[in-house]
């Protein structure tokens, strides 16, 4: 039976019906194999667990072009003049699918909605305009907002930064539009708002004054938290990390750097962090080490699941489907005590050449599947207890004796080079068992294979 599923007057994808969960063994590409929304894992459903979100700037409005060629796909609302009622159809068509996929959230920058303009007045009225269309639709859907975020640098005006850009009236231009998203942020539920500075950083030191423009980076952020507070808005700001492209130098380099700035300007209370895969990666990083280093520092927020290619060193987007990396995110996840509220969004694009619609929900399914899965295998790791158990014993020297007077900080340095003066000999080498740790989570991942 293939039920209609559709939102406005019009079906968008009618040759796709609603995405099911039919189980490991079935052929059909267009149903989830392990991503079961309703199965419990621990204490917590899947979909309470991985809070996936669909990205609309991929999804809907990504045209897939590149600096070699234009775009490929195309949408059931390009052939719609009219920008206005383009966006209403984008925005009907982009619930249909997501009510089809079954994700609970969705994720938008303020243009991927509503037509840009250069006057703020107009801009402001585009939006909300729109706005109120996506309340309608949440409300009709049940489907809800991870985070919303201003685009600051797709216009030509923020070709030298926006808040960072060394020209006033362009860092005012970007506060306007900061100020409207809040609002949107407010009056839609978004349980986060997210900063992501692609044109915040330099080309080249000649011309910038870095100290400056830091300091207006953290003073724009620090008046966007206040007027966020001052009109109600409860959810985490997030900044997400990256360490360069589109310009050469990004100030938000990583999760480490982030938080040294977070720190450094007192705003670590209201901001967190928005840890992307494929900028992790770019940082030379894993994605597990960036999520850590958030985690640790208590400033783990949300996540954009995607992944890099290995042999580029470029952000490429592309939808996760290794299981191995998956099960690492997850158990960082996992153990720091789970990403609400935040969530998984999938800020992936499908290939320029994946033109089908089908292909958007292919892309989908894949990814959702591969965090089902590392997610399982994450929570039998955790459930097992040995890898903790074998970790927490690498360190056990420091549970007693000296070893835990020293974490007190009851050790001097004069204290440490009398007691070590009394060993005689070499000291003995404790293996970490880097071969033995990879086998086991292979072991766990395909136990029953
Ligand atoms: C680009 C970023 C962007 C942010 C939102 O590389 O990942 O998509 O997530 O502005
Ligand atoms: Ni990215
Ligand atoms: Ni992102």
């Amino acid at each position: 039976m293939n039920r209609k599923i559709f939102i406005g007057d019009k079906e968008y994808f009618p040759l796709i019906s609603k995405i099911k969960y039919e189980g490991a063994q079935s052929d059909n590409p267009l149903a989830f194999k392990f991503y079961n929304p309703e199965e419990k894992v621990g204490g917590l459903t899947m979909e309470e667990h991985l809070r996936f979100s669909v990205a609309y700037w991929h999804s809907f409005t990504g045209a897939g072009g590149d600096p070699f060629g234009g775009g490929t796909i195309s949408f059931p609302w390009d052939h719609i003049e009219d920008p206005m009622r383009r966006s209403f159809a984008k925005a009907d068509g982009a619930f249909e699918f997501i009510t089809k996929l079954g994700a609970p959230y969705y994720c938008f920058h303020d243009v991927d909605i509503a037509p840009d303009a250069e006057s703020v007045a107009e801009y402001e009225n585009n939006l909300s305009t729109v706005v109120e269309k996506l309340k309608e639709r949440q409300a009709g859907t049940g489907v809800k907002l991870l985070w919303n975020t201003a685009n600051l640098f797709s216009h030509p005006r923020y070709m030298n930064g926006a808040a960072t850009n060394p020209d006033f009236r362009i860092l005012r231009r970007a506060a306007a539009q900061v100020k409207v998203c809040l609002d949107i942020a407010v009056e839609l539920g978004a349980e986060n708002h997210v900063f992501w500075g692609g044109r915040e950083g330099y080309n080249m030191l000649l011309n910038t004054n870095m100290k400056r423009e830091q300091q207006h980076f953290a003073e724009f952020l620090a008046k966007a938290r206040d007027y966020g507070r001052s009109i109600g808005f409860k959810g985490n700001f997030l900044i997400e990390p990256k360490p360069m492209e589109p310009i050469k130098h990004h100030y938000d380099f990583d999760a480490a750097t982030v938080i040294g700035f977070l720190r450094e300007f007192g705003l670590e209370s209201d901001f967190k962090l928005n840890i992307e895969g494929n900028h992790a990666t770019l940082a030379g990083h894993d994605f597990a080490h960036d999520l850590q280093v958030a985690a640790d520092a208590g400033m783990l927020g949300s996540v954009d699941a995607n992944r890099g290619d290995d042999r580029n060193g470029w952000d490429t987007d592309q939808f996760p489907t290794d299981v191995y990396q998956a099960a690492q995110a997850m158990l960082v996840i996992l153990e720091s005590g789970g990403l609400n509220p935040g969530g998984l969004n999938f800020d992936a694009k499908r290939r320029r050449n994946s033109t089908d619609d089908e292909d958007l929900f292919h892309a989908h399914i894949g990814g959702m599947d591969t965090f089902a899965l590392g997610l399982k295998a994450a929570h039998k790791i955790i459930e097992q207890g040995w890898l903790k158990t074998y970790r927490d014993g690498r360190y056990r020297t420091f549970d007693e004796g000296q070893g835990a007077e020293f974490e007190s900080g009851k050790l001097s340095l004069q204290e440490l080079y009398q007691s070590a003066k009394t060993e005689t000999g070499a000291l003995p080498l404790s293996s970490g068992h880097q071969e033995m740790l990879e086998n086991v989570i292979n072991q766990v991942l395909f136990q029953g294979a």
